[in-house]
């Protein structure tokens, strides 16, 4: 099916000052638009046009990159708007995800320090990922436009630490950016639901 561009879930400056409107502007309207734009003219002639965006991510990976690239990050933003929240992230999570990080990750302080240095030592662009692989929650992080899909693992969070979405609002510092997004950014409920219906 072609792609559709969602509308943000907030208002552009809902996420300031972690995330600033022109932040939101330029990555929702120019970014993630020219993701779904690139992607439509790539779906065409694929044979994955009647595909769920999921599938032609998976198939497409090692198939047809260009496609994938598209797909992959279209995904990963319909998602990643949904992973922020305004008066979000800390540590007040919901019981069930509560209690699975504290038995596969040694609890939230593990997670949080592991999720930044994941998105930290990420090379060049990509993102940094809560998945749950074979049961159990792991902290990973993918170059470019992968997510956990390509590796059967089920996304749970996903932070995009490529430079157009925090360079405006923290120029180089990529760690302070992920703490921002840790601690007053994540929507915990949008985890936890993916989370329930993964198990
Ligand atoms: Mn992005």
């Amino acid at each position: 099916m072609a792609f559709d561009l969602p509308d943000l879930p907030y208002a552009y400056d809902a996420l300031a000052p972690y995330m600033s409107a022109e932040t939101l502007e330029f990555h929702h309207d120019k970014h993630h638009q020219a993701y779904v734009t690139n992607g439509n003219k790539l779906l065409e002639g694929s044979g994955l046009e009647n595909a769920s965006l999921e599938e032609v991510v998976k198939q497409s990976f090692g198939n047809n990159a260009g496609l994938f690239n598209n797909a992959g990050q279209h995904y990963n933003h319909i998602h990643f708007w949904n992973w922020m929240k305004p008066n979000g992230g800390g540590d007040k999570l919901p019981g069930s995800l509560e209690g699975k990080i504290n038995e596969d990750l040694g609890g939230f302080g593990a997670f949080r320090d592991a999720f930044c240095q994941a998105g930290a030592t990420q090379f060049g662009s990509g993102w940094c990922w809560l998945a749950l692989k074979d049961g159990k929650l792991a902290v990973t992080k993918t170059p470019n436009g992968e997510n956990p899909l390509v590796n059967g693992e089920v996304p749970l969070l996903g932070c995009d630490v490529w430079e157009h979405s925090y360079y405006i609002d923290y120029r180089n510092a990529r760690p302070k950016y992920l703490e921002a997004f840790v601690d007053h950014l994540i929507n915990w409920e949008y985890v936890e639901s993916l989370y329930q219906a993964s198990v």
